[in-house]
């Protein structure tokens, strides 16, 4: 049977249940998911040649990860061909690119830095997301927003003014806005002898950083908290109360990535909350595994579960990045699955009988409602899926071709 005469006995099948899914697939098409450039060279960036700091880590040796701005935009084609959707990239400061002989620190970083990125984007379509790099540097051993050195203090309120510059000239270039997210690894190992003063002092940089005027309908500020991080067992000066208080406050957004709170807390039912409180959220949709990992999205129950609430929320109000780093697998593969498996999320949402499911809860039906979201499980998803696909050029069978693109490019690489 072909694609075609799959997916219209699904639409039967969905119909017969209140579902369109016709409106399910036009929804899908307009919703952008920022993949993150840093799942290509495991979070190395291109400004330096040091380690891998600030309490995330990236465990595994697979061979090929991209080495140089080339290297990491043929990657990332790589990838895209194999994804439905037109979508953002993600990128942080670190991932500048310097013409020969040319190098700046992360304080006088300039558009001109970004411009081959720009360029990638335009050619293809794509919105550009950036995130200033608050790790992986000297200056950021210690602490950096929060530091105790008002000179080290100050060095990284550049940074981050300077990523203001940056974000809205990608916003200016591609016509489309720029998230710019705000992630700090400051923190305490042990328990403090002082909660307050760092606090105060990243609540001052903040403030100091948005001084620099910048265009709100073209970046959205996002600031992500976290409840811990390596090293930063005791306390992180960025937790979630700082960084809600400080966004409802000063009119920025939350971003909330999915393993930063404690394992048993579900960034899926945070959302509701959050949309009532403000415009829009921002997310770093993530898979930790017993902490915060950093594995690939998958197809999974929470991932579901967030998608449902982004489709029953309104899609428009939401800002959807993801955030891993699987150093031990193919790393194409690894967003390949992880942007397919959260567009294929969001389908499974906008195929769900939502208004009626809503109903039953209201009359507390809670029998009925039970045996519907079981009962949907095993509709003909994956028709719908495959037709998707089908519409948007991309292959269903996908992993061939990453084989393919190991053995002749990946592989080659030292
Ligand atoms: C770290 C945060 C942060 C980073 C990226 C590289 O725990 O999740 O978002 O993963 O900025
Ligand atoms: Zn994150």
């Amino acid at each position: 049977m072909s694609v075609e005469s799959r997916y219209l006995e699904a639409r039967e099948m969905y119909r017969a249940v209140g579902v369109d899914t016709d409106r399910a697939l036009e929804e899908l098409k307009g919703v952008k998911i920022s993949m993150h450039c840093w799942q290509g060279d495991d979070v190395n960036g291109f400004d330096s040649k040091g380690p891998l700091t600030g309490g995330i880590q990236t465990t595994g040796n697979y061979p090929g990860k991209a080495r140089n701005p080339e290297e990491l935009m043929a990657d990332i084609d790589e990838a895209l061909r194999l994804i439905p959707g037109t979508h953002k990239i993600n990128l942080h400061a670190s991932y500048a690119i310097f013409e020969e002989g040319e190098w700046a620190d992360r304080d006088k970083l300039e558009p001109k830095h970004f411009r081959r990125w720009v360029e990638f984007a335009k050619e293809r379509g794509l919105g550009l997301d950036f995130n200033p790099t608050f790790f992986s540097h000297r200056l950021s051993e210690d602490a950096t927003l929060s530091s105790e050195n008002e000179e080290i203090r100050r060095f990284w309120v550049e940074h981050g003014k300077a990523c203001l510059r940056i974000s809205e000239y990608f916003a200016e270039e591609l016509g489309q806005p720029c998230a710019m997210n705000i992630w700090i690894p400051d923190g305490f190992k042990d328990i403090p002898g002082d909660r307050l003063a760092p606090r105060a002092r990243l609540k001052k940089s903040l403030d100091e950083i948005l001084a620099e005027p910048y265009d709100k309908e073209k970046v959205y500020v996002t600031v992500e908290s976290k409840v811990f991080g390596i090293g930063m067992e005791s306390m992180t000066v960025g937790s979630h109360e700082f960084y809600m208080n400080y966004a409802a406050k000063n009119g920025v957004m939350c971003l909330l990535d999915t393993g930063h709170f404690h394992p048993t807390e579900m960034v899926s039912d945070k959302l509701s909350s959050m949309l009532l409180f403000y415009d829009k959220v921002a997310l770093h949709v993530s898979r930790p595994v017993r902490w915060d990992s950093d594995h690939v999205v998958l197809f999974d129950d929470e991932t579901r579960e967030i998608a449902k609430e982004i489709v029953r929320g309104g899609t428009d109000r939401f800002v959807i990045a993801l955030d891993f780093f699987d150093a031990s697998i193919n790393r194409v593969a690894a967003w390949v699955t992880g942007m397919r498996d959260m567009i294929k999320a969001l389908l499974y949402a906008e195929l769900l009988p939502n208004a009626r499911m809503a109903e039953l809860q209201d009359k507390r039906n809670f029998t009925e409602l039970m045996v519907v979201s079981e009962e949907m499980k095993t509709m003909p998803f994956g028709d719908v899926w495959n037709y998707y696909l089908h519409e948007m050029g991309v292959p269903e069978n996908w992993f061939g071709e990453v084989v393919r693109y190991e053995n002749e490019v990946l592989s080659k690489r030292g």
